[in-house]
């Protein structure tokens, strides 16, 4: 059986304040309809795909921000992506704000779940780093307000059977600490999706504005190919409320090479067939865990 996937990274441009769900939506079946005349079997769409990023306001009031979120999905406006998948044969990624009921609380999870070709939810992961402040702090332009308006994933990093191989799943901020590529590595995940958010502006630190875009993909070179997997880091981008977000999403293979990049900062479809098998490239040879890594002298790694 063929190990070839054919993946599609959906970067979507700036989703405004007033845009509605369904609109966002639209806007995400339309790129799966040009990923099924280009012949994909999996889309990756961006973090928080289905509405503005929203942890950049300060808001007093929990009914405000509980707007954001997710209550069951699919409900009645992300229904047609689950037809799509299903009409089309397609299986996606897509982040989203998602609320849960657990252990009789209110829960806030910055999620992503995994669909297959028809319609099934496969997998869900809830972010485990969350950047940015809990407090509002006027003096930034804008907030990031991640740390306040969500809870940190409860249920570390999975890896799920689906598409022909094994895959695993991340958010934005994941795609700069090791651990999260390592920790998917090791349950043996082929490919990595994941979905980001990053103002190019960065508040604390802005003398590193100018290596946003290097640092992003820097990140996830490394990490592809110091576990030798496929990742597809795939942006919101453009202008978004005053707020410019990168772009430069991308395909990236086992070797660290990028294959693909999207080179607007709109809604933009880019694709590359990924042989899943060419993560044995790196896994059986340089970063063969088994023969060369030394866990016994990483403990240091673990302790808190
Ligand atoms: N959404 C994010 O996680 N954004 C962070 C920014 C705030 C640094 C990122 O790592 O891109």
């Amino acid at each position: 059986m063929s190990r070839k996937l054919m993946v599609g990274a959906a970067q979507l441009g700036p989703i405004e304040r007033t845009e509605s769900r369904s609109q966002a939506v639209a806007r995400m079946v339309d790129l799966m309809h040009q990923a099924k005349a280009r012949g994909v079997q999996l889309v990756v769409f961006p973090e928080l795909a289905l509405t503005t990023f929203f942890p950049r306001w300060y808001f007093e009031d929990q009914a405000e921000v509980d707007a954001f979120f997710e209550r069951e999905l699919p409900g009645p406006e992300t229904q047609p992506l689950f037809d799509a998948a299903r009409e089309l044969d397609i299986g996606f990624y897509l982040g989203y704000g998602e609320l849960a009921q657990e252990d009789g609380k209110t829960r806030h999870f910055n999620t992503s779940i995994l669909v297959d070709g028809s319609g099934r939810i496969v997998g869900k992961y809830r972010k485990v780093h969350l950047p940015g402040h809990a407090e509002h702090e006027p003096w930034r332009p804008f907030q990031h307000l991640e740390k306040r308006y969500f809870e940190p994933g409860n249920q570390g990093f999975g890896a799920w059977q689906a598409f022909g191989g094994t895959m695993g799943m991340a958010l934005c901020n994941d795609r700069r600490w090791p651990e999260t590529y390592r920790m998917l590595a090791l349950q043996g995940v082929e490919l990595m999706m994941l979905g980001y958010n990053t103002p190019i502006h960065y508040p604390p630190v802005p003398e590193h504005d100018h290596l946003q875009g290097f640092h992003n993909h820097l990140c996830m070179q490394a990490g592809a190919y110091q576990n030798g997997m496929w990742v597809v880091g795939v942006a919101k981008a453009g202008k978004e409320e005053g707020c410019d977000l990168l772009g430069q999403s991308c395909i990236i293979g086992p070797t660290g090479e990028i294959m693909a990049m999207a080179s607007t900062m709109e809604d933009e479809l880019i694709t590359y067939e990924c042989d899943l098998d060419r993560t044995r490239e790196i896994r059986e040879n340089i970063f063969n865990f088994s023969l060369h890594r030394r866990p016994e002298v990483y403990d240091l790694i673990t302790k808190a």
